[in-house]
């Protein structure tokens, strides 16, 4: 069965990064995950712009750029300068006032446009921007911290979005608490692609390439 892996860069050894790139490259992974935050969206700072141009820098896979920031398109220009073709963006629509405008920019820099769902975000909110976006990143824990606990109710409404995106042509991603289990349900159902931070990745003192393998050998 087809999936995508990526990993949760904000989990990282920032001790080590280059080396954790390395690895995450030798071990198999698919994309790199960078959660850019300002204090004020949510209440906590994870990576920024100089983290995500370094990544950038030391890995020719994709980059999957999740904002969880305040009026992204104040902003969008700058992140946009440093990713390359294939990178993914995602907003969070209730963080601007235009988010269509945004999507755009987005595309019109040549990146794949996406949206992120909050657990508490409704999918009839978004419904016009899952007409725009290629990506749909379903939050199933609240955005801000890694660690936090997967809150179940968000399980209906990814069986809702994996009935209407064939029609709307998006594919469903999955961030937050991400577990074997969940990859073991979901992945069948058509969830796209799943981010790996400290539930199911990082400091677990097994080497990345043996827990990736271990994912892709899942028996579905
Ligand atoms: C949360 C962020 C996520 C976390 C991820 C970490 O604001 O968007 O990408 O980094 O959830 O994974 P875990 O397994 O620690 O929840
Ligand atoms: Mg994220």
């Amino acid at each position: 069965m087809e999936f995508e892996l990526t990993a949760s860069m904000m989990c990282a050894d920032y001790g080590n990064l280059e080396r954790e790139v390395k690895n995450l490259e030798d071990g198999g992974i698919d994309s790199f995950h960078i959660d850019i935050m300002d204090g004020r969206y949510v209440p906590n700072f994870a990576m920024s712009l100089n983290d995500m141009r370094f990544i950038a820098k030391a890995t020719k896979k994709p980059l999957d750029v999740h904002l969880m920031i305040e009026h992204p398109n104040n902003h969008i220009d700058l992140f946009l300068r440093y990713l390359r073709q294939g990178d993914t963006v995602y907003i969070h629509p209730e963080a601007e006032y235009h988010p269509s405008t945004t999507l755009q920019s987005i595309i019109n820099a040549g990146m794949i446009p996406g949206i992120a769902i909050n657990p508490g975000t409704s999918v009839e909110t978004v419904m016009e921007m899952l007409r725009i976006v290629k990506r749909v990143l379903v939050m199933s824990v609240n955005p801000g911290n890694a660690g936090q606990m997967y809150l179940p109710y968000v399980g209906k409404k990814i069986t809702k979005l994996l009935s209407m995106k064939e029609d709307m042509d998006f594919e469903i991603y999955w961030d937050g608490a991400c577990s074997a289990d969940k990859i073991l349900e979901f992945a069948p159902k058509g969830v796209k692609g799943f981010v790996l931070g400290t539930t199911l990745l990082f400091g677990k003192g097994k080497p990345y390439g043996e827990t990736i393998q271990n994912i892709r050998k899942l028996k579905f």
